[in-house]
Parts: C-alpha cells; sequence; structure tokens
C-alpha cells in the first residue's frame, strides 16, 4: 500500500518514547509507524526534526461574545491559525452562560462561530448560574458531547458561590462530565481591591497585591475539598505558584483525583513585569496574578513530577492599543478596571521546547505529555488525538530544533497587537504543523483553508470516573446526592 504521506527520518516522540522513525498516514489517520516506510504519494524529509504529537490547548478564549465594551479580538480563524503555526492543532474554548439566561442561548452561536477553524475544536461550557432550566439542559449538552463545565470561585458576572458549585459538580458526576475551576477567593479579592482603591494604591502592579497567592490558595484547597465531598475529578486552571500546587499535590497523595494546569505566563513572568512604565504593565494583567521567580521554579518541579499535568495559553485577547482591549477604560485606569488576560496560542509550545526541553529542564517524553497528551486523556479525546500511535488522527508537529527565533508580535498569526513575550529568544519552531493528515503550517504560511476543522464530540470516558467512594449517597429519583 502506497501511503497518503510519509514523514521520514525524524525523531518521533511516541508513547515508548523517543524513536527515530518513519510514520506513514492515510486517509488523515496515523497508518504506519516503522524504522523504515517505503515513500509516500507525498514525503515530508523530517530528518535533524523532532515529531510530537499535535498541541491541544484545552484553555483559550476564543471569540466570546463581548461584555460591555471589551471584545475578543480573535476570531475562530485567527486564533485557530496562529495555535497551528506554534505546533496546536486542538483547541477547547468556552461557551458560555450570560447570568439569568441559559446555555443554550450562546452555545449555537458559538458553534457556529467555530465552523471558520482551521484546526479540530471542542468546548467547556462555562455555568455562571446553575438555575433550574440550566441544570435541566445541561445533560442533553453533555449527551451531544460538551463534556466538560467551567466554574468560576471570583468575577462578579461570572462566579457560583459555593452551592452553586456543588450543584455543578454533583450534575457533572451524573452525567460524566469534568467540571474546571477558577480558583480564587471572590470576598477577598473584593476586599483587597476596596482597601487599595481608598489607599490611592490603583497602579498595574497593585494587580498582584490585590489578589496575592494565598486568595488562590485558599479556593483551590475549598474547591478540593468540594471535589472530595462529592468524590468527583476536578481539574484546576492555570496554577500560578508553589502554594496552589502544593494543595493539589496533598490532594494527589490522598488519593483524589485532582488535576493542576499551569500556563506559560506563569512559568515565564513574574510580577515585576506588572511595573513596567506607563500603561505597559497592563500587558501583565492576567488573573491570578503573576508572581515571583521561586514559584516559577516551583511549578517547573510540578510539571516534572506530575502534580500539574497540563501546560495551556489561557489565551485571553484583549488588545493594548484598543478601546475595546486593555485600554477600555482609558490609560489611566485602576488595576481593576483593565481586561485580564495575555496572548498566547502560538508561542505556548515553542516556549516549552526552548525553556523546557532545550535548556533541560523537562525531556521530550514529558513534553508531549503536557502539550498535548495528559489534555486529551482528561478531556476525553484520547481515542483520536494526544499521541503518535497507528489508528489516531494524524496531528503532528514538526519541530526544527535548531532554529532560533527572537519573539516580536509582528511574526505571529494571531490578531493581538502585542505579545508579553517580545524579544525573548526561542530555540525550536514548528517547520511544519499537520491536522489530519493535512498541512496546516508549512514553517513559514498557513497554507490550509479556514473551516477545515471539525467540531469532537466527546463520548462517555472512564479517566473522570469517580473513585467509588460513595462519601455522600446519590438520590436519583431527586437527582440530588444525599445522607446515608
Ligand atoms: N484570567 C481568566 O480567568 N480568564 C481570562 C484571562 C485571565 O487572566
Ligand atoms: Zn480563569
Ligand atoms: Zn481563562
Amino acid at each position: 500500500m502506497t501511503y497518503d504521506l510519509v514523514i521520514q527520518g525524524g525523531l518521533a516522540v511516541l508513547p515508548s518514547g523517543p524513536a527515530r522513525c518513519d510514520i506513514g498516514i492515510s486517509g488523515g489517520k496515523i497508518a504506519a509507524v516503522d524504522d523504515r516506510l517505503p515513500p509516500g504519494n507525498r514525503t515530508i524529509d523530517a530528518t535533524g526534526k523532532i515529531i510530537v504529537p499535535g498541541g491541544i490547548d484545552s484553555h483559550c478564549h476564543i471569540e466570546e461574545p463581548s461584555s460591555g465594551i471589551v471584545r475578543n479580538a480573535e476570531t475562530f480563524a485567527s486564533a485557530t491559525g496562529s495555535a497551528a503555526a506554534g505546533g496546536t492543532t486542538t483547541v477547547i474554548s468556552f461557551s458560555t452562560q450570560t447570568k439569568g439566561g441559559t446555555i443554550l442561548d450562546n452555545l449555537r452561536n458559538y458553534q457556529e462561530k467555530a465552523r471558520n477553524s482551521y484546526i479540530d475544536y471542542c468546548f467547556h461550557m462555562i455555568v455562571t448560574d446553575p438555575n433550574e432550566r440550566v441544570l435541566d439542559e445541561l445533560p442533553g449538552l453533555i449527551a451531544e458531547g460538551h463534556r466538560s463545565l467551567k466554574v468560576f470561585m471570583t468575577y462578579d458576572p461570572l462566579f457560583v458561590g459555593d452551592e452553586g458549585f456543588l450543584k455543578i459538580l454533583a450534575l457533572a458526576k451524573q452525567n460524566n462530565a469534568l467540571v474546571t475551576v477558577h480558583a480564587e477567593n471572590h470576598a477577598a479579592i473584593k476586599y483587597m481591591i476596596d482597601a487599595l482603591s481608598r489607599a490611592g494604591l490603583t497602579d498595574m502592579k497593585h494587580h498582584a497585591w490585590s489578589k496575592p497567592i494565598v486568595v488562590e490558595r485558599e479556593a483551590v484547597h475549598r474547591a478540593i475539598a468540594f471535589a472530595e465531598l462529592l468524590d468527583m475529578p476536578i481539574q484546576i486552571f492555570h496554577v500560578s505558584g508553589d502554594e496552589p500546587a502544593q494543595e493539589i499535590a496533598r490532594a494527589q497523595q490522598r488519593g483524589l483525583k485532582i488535576f493542576g494546569e499551569t500556563c506559560p505566563q506563569y512559568l515565564f513572568l513574574t510580577k515585576e513585569d506588572l511595573d513596567r512604565p506607563g500603561f505597559e504593565g497592563a500587558k501583565y494583567v492576567c488573573s491570578p496574578a503573576l508572581r515571583t521567580p521561586a514559584d516559577q521554579e516551583a511549578l517547573w518541579g510540578h510539571l516534572k513530577s506530575g502534580v500539574l499535568g497540563v501546560v495551556t495559553s489561557d489565551h485571553a485577547p484583549n488588545r493594548y492599543d484598543d478601546p475595546h482591549g486593555k485600554m477600555a477604560f482609558g490609560k489611566d485606569a485602576p488595576f481593576h478596571a483593565v481586561p485580564n488576560g495575555v496572548p498566547g496560542l502560538e508561542t505556548r509550545m515553542p516556549l516549552l521546547f526552548s525553556e523546557g526541553v532545550v535548556k533541560g529542564r523537562i525531556d521530550l517524553e514529558t513534553f508531549a505529555a503536557i502539550t498535548s497528551g495528559n489534555a486529551a486523556r482528561l478531556f476525553g479525546l484520547d481515542d483520536r488525538k494526544g499521541s503518535i500511535a497507528v489508528g489516531l488522527d494524524a496531528d503532528l508537529a514538526v519541530f526544527d530544533p535548531d532554529k532560533t527565533v527572537v519573539l516580536h508580535n509582528g511574526m505571529l498569526h494571531h490578531a493581538m497587537d502585542y505579545t508579553p513575550y517580545e524579544g525573548m529568544s526561542v530555540t525550536g519552531w514548528p517547520s511544519t504543523t499537520l491536522s489530519r493528515g493535512e498541512v496546516v503550517w508549512d514553517g513559514e504560511n498557513i497554507v490550509a483553508t479556514a473551516g477545515r476543522g471539525q467540531f469532537l464530540p466527546r463520548q462517555p470516558y472512564e479517566f473522570i470516573a469517580p473513585n467509588g467512594r460513595h462519601v455522600v449517597p446519590f438520590d436519583a429519583a431527586n437527582g440530588i446526592e444525599v445522607g446515608a
């Protein structure tokens, strides 16, 4: 048989470890992995290159509806093209429930927008108000394949409160869905913002003062306690430093299925970046806030040990010099009025490759796991994505480990007017990104057509099953957990 495409001579990061081999691709799937394969209808010479599973960025904010005057700068086309240029082949973005509304109010419209993707995608459903209508509609939407939910423990328009959180966890348990969590203490942050404002301390650096790591550590602890109470796994999003990671480590040591994610901003930026001159610090306002060099070092350790298993971008496209972005409330706005978030879809994998693999902090297997494989397992995508194995989608990133680039925003393909990593030197960049066997990025250009990306419905899966400790017995008739 002649394969549609053969990638020859690269060092592929296989489930068994890195190996020099050829990869045969047919019908968009990996058809063979062998020492030597005959040339295909098309052949890519990957000599000297490193082939990893296409990245899965399981936390990115793309084309979300506006909130007030703040606008998400990306379309699915711009965001997913940019992701592909950085080696990512799957994104999980967010469909948000507007408080008082239902999930469906936004979901169908959001699905339409996502049809313009270059790469495959699915959604987490943000539940902001678990009212009866929403709790009724969620099981059907989960069954449609939207098998993960997100709760916020802070942000006025989004947070659900402890009771709401527990209801959502119980619903996820009954319907085999995973709950992801933005963990920060709402009351503590409100108190701190108020106190700092009254003292006139409203520069960008005070963003980090308003939400020191203890407010995250407390919320992570509480989220874990709720997960333990209902015997449900959760994933804690964007762990920013050592203390919340230690909470997760302790829970894992006690046998709980608590999963942790961190992001490049917490590995490569610090709170000192908030103190850049003028309004520049606004580029670094994200939540949780940036921490210290010691936290960065600790996060690398937690990635190496597996306490944190996933690195995502948390790409949040608020342009800088833009009345609908960071400057929505003017150049003199206090820190708490600045839209949160940093961009990073395209730089996620190259930064981790350069600072992680090239600098010897992590090995290639860990790189493949934290950028792709672990997210595939956690979010029920591993029947198609996340490893280089026969039968899976031919989603691959071919890294040129010798290519050194100095990052500047103009070279990136996102719709943003800045990158927080401007001027950083990076060694290693994808020379080819393949999605289902099709070249999407050829090392210079995005060469596929927007709209070829497919929605990935997710089936029920075992990885997120409860441990089976029926701490709180379940009353099926009423759909609630009750005392014994
Ligand atoms: N924090 C979030 O929770 N969401 C988007 C951006 C950010 O910094
Ligand atoms: Zn968040
Ligand atoms: Zn986010």
